[in-house]
């Protein structure tokens, strides 16, 4: 049985990584295998891009570039993470997707419309994700939240943009959910880590059923094996997801 695909979406500080690695210990509590990812990266290739892209090393070749950047590593992260982890039966918690790219390089950077459908056809063909979980915060807040989890760390390319980019990205994120509401559930996420993850669930429940899919599922499916990313975390820290999934490979070895 092929497992589903729920993306998280929304602006910088939203509490993305917090939440997908919450919702993945809930997933992997009922006995479904789950993998949590993200994007720029989630594979190899894909990883390597994404350093490029956040180190702003792209942005002088101007937003098209960057808009087939994202694709480039997009379709590696398909190839290589998602869709193997769906067929093999695993319920795939993403970090993003391409919503992202229609927002921060179409309506942001105003890469033509045309480019970016022809980009996301090339890099995903017809993988839609099952649901999409917009988090919707003040800009503030996600800005403050970004600033605090960063410390003295220099901002990331988009970080680095001012607030009325935050505010175009915040309305174009909730434009993308009004046109597709069968796909996509807009999440207060101004509140606690808790209730935010309650609305998530919630959402989740009622779109998803993870609990009849994995009273369904066959037993050689449910423990995911080793190398499921979900497994790694506790669910206690989850903060500490970007760090513990995607540290660089020992370049000695
Ligand atoms: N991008 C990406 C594009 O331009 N095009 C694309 O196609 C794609 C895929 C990715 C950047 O690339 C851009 C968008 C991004 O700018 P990233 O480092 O992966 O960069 O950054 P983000 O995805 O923006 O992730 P952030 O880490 O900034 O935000 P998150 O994941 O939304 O937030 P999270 O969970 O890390 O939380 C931030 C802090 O807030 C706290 C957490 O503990 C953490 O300290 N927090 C809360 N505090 C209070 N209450 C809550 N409810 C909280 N939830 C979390």
């Amino acid at each position: 049985m092929r497992g589903k695909f729920i993306t998280f979406e929304g602006g910088e500080g939203a509490g993305k990584s917090t939440q997908a690695a919450m919702l993945a210990s809930r997933l992997e509590a009922l006995g479904l295998g789950v993998v949590v990812t993200r994007e720029p990266g989630g594979s190899p290739g894909a990883e390597a891009i994404r350093h490029v892209l956040l180190s702003g090393a792209a942005k002088p070749l101007g937003a098209d570039v960057e808009a087939m950047l994202f694709a480039a590593a997009r379709d590696d992260h398909v190839r290589c993470t998602i869709l193997p982890a769906l067929e093999a039966g695993k319920w795939v918690v993403c970090d993003r997707f391409a919503d992202s790219t229609r927002v921060y390089q179409g309506a942001l950077g105003k890469v033509d419309a045309r480019l970016i459908k022809s980009l996301e056809r090339v890099s995903i063909g017809d993988l839609v994700p099952d649901l999409t979980l917009i988090l919707d915060l003040p800009v503030e807040i996600g800005l403050e939240r970004s600033k605090e989890r960063r410390g003295d760390a220099t901002p990331d390319r988009f970080e680095a943009e001012g607030a009325d980019f935050h505010q175009k990205l915040r309305d174009a994120f909730r434009a993308i959910a009004a046109d597709e509401p069968q796909r996509c559930v807009i999440i207060d996420a101004g509140t606690g880590k808790e209730e935010v993850a309650k609305l998530i669930w919630d959402a989740v429940t009622a779109r998803l059923e993870p609990d009849r899919k994995a009273a369904e599922q066959p037993a050689a499916e449910q423990s995911a094996p080793a190398g499921t990313i979900a497994k790694k975390l506790a669910p206690e820290d989850p903060d500490d997801l970007a760090e513990e999934l995607f540290a660089p490979e020992d370049s000695s070895s």
